[in-house]
């Protein structure tokens, strides 16, 4: 989202999975858990709060869309995304650093991937695309882009259409960097590399 908003940043890389650490995440962020951003000032923390608040320090970025009914769908498969998925989030964690060929896709995982491919395929037929709510990208995007690539990872099985958009969002330099940046990345989470 901050790399959409253009905005310059610098990101604090905190060890999550140390407890020593909860201290020195606690001084950085209220909730004791990221994404928290510290802007002019001030501090933003919850994806979609700071979405928002993206939104309206960069309006001519335009992350969310301009048109009401546009905007209103924009933040509510946003919503979807932020507070639901849980059978997909806790199966198909994200992991940059592997791929895996034949992974089984539990039943509940299934129907939350079977929902974000309806959400997809409403969005880019309704706006024509190639971004979910047309030609350029917006907060939607980006909180889908995890999504991408846990399709991506996992092998999951996708329509012509859903495979373009998940090449669109890869190749975007945003992600680019992300995935270098996590392939950069010393640690491993060993829990991610098993297969459930
Ligand atoms: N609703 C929050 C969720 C924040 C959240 O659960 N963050 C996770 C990483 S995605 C975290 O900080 N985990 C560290 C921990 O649980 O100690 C948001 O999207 O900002």
């Amino acid at each position: 989202m901050l790399k959409l908003s253009k905005i310059p940043f610098k990101e604090v890389l905190v060890e999550i999975n140390n407890q020593d650490n909860r201290a020195e995440l606690l001084l950085l962020s209220p909730s004791i858990l990221v994404p928290c951003l510290e802007h002019a000032g001030c501090k933003v923390w919850d994806t979609l709060a700071i979405g928002e608040y993206l939104n309206e320090v960069a309006p001519e970025i335009k992350l969310l869309p301009s048109d009401t009914k546009k905007r209103a769908h924009c933040r509510s498969i946003c919503g979807e995304m932020h507070s639901g998925f849980s059978a997909l989030r806790a199966s198909l964690p994200m992991n940059l650093k592997t791929q895996f060929t034949s992974f089984k896709v539990w039943s509940k995982a299934q129907l939350d991937i079977d929902r974000i491919l309806v959400i997809w395929r409403e969005c880019l037929t309704a706006y024509k695309g190639p971004y979910l709510f047309g030609k350029t990208p917006t907060l939607a995007d980006a909180m889908f882009a995890p999504v991408v690539t846990r399709f991506l990872t996992y092998n999951v099985p996708l329509d012509a259409q859903s495979q373009k958009y998940c090449a669109l969002i890869m190749a975007m330099p945003e992600m680019k960097e992300w995935v270098m940046g996590a392939l950069q990345e010393p640690d491993d989470i060993e829990e991610l590399d098993v297969e459930y």
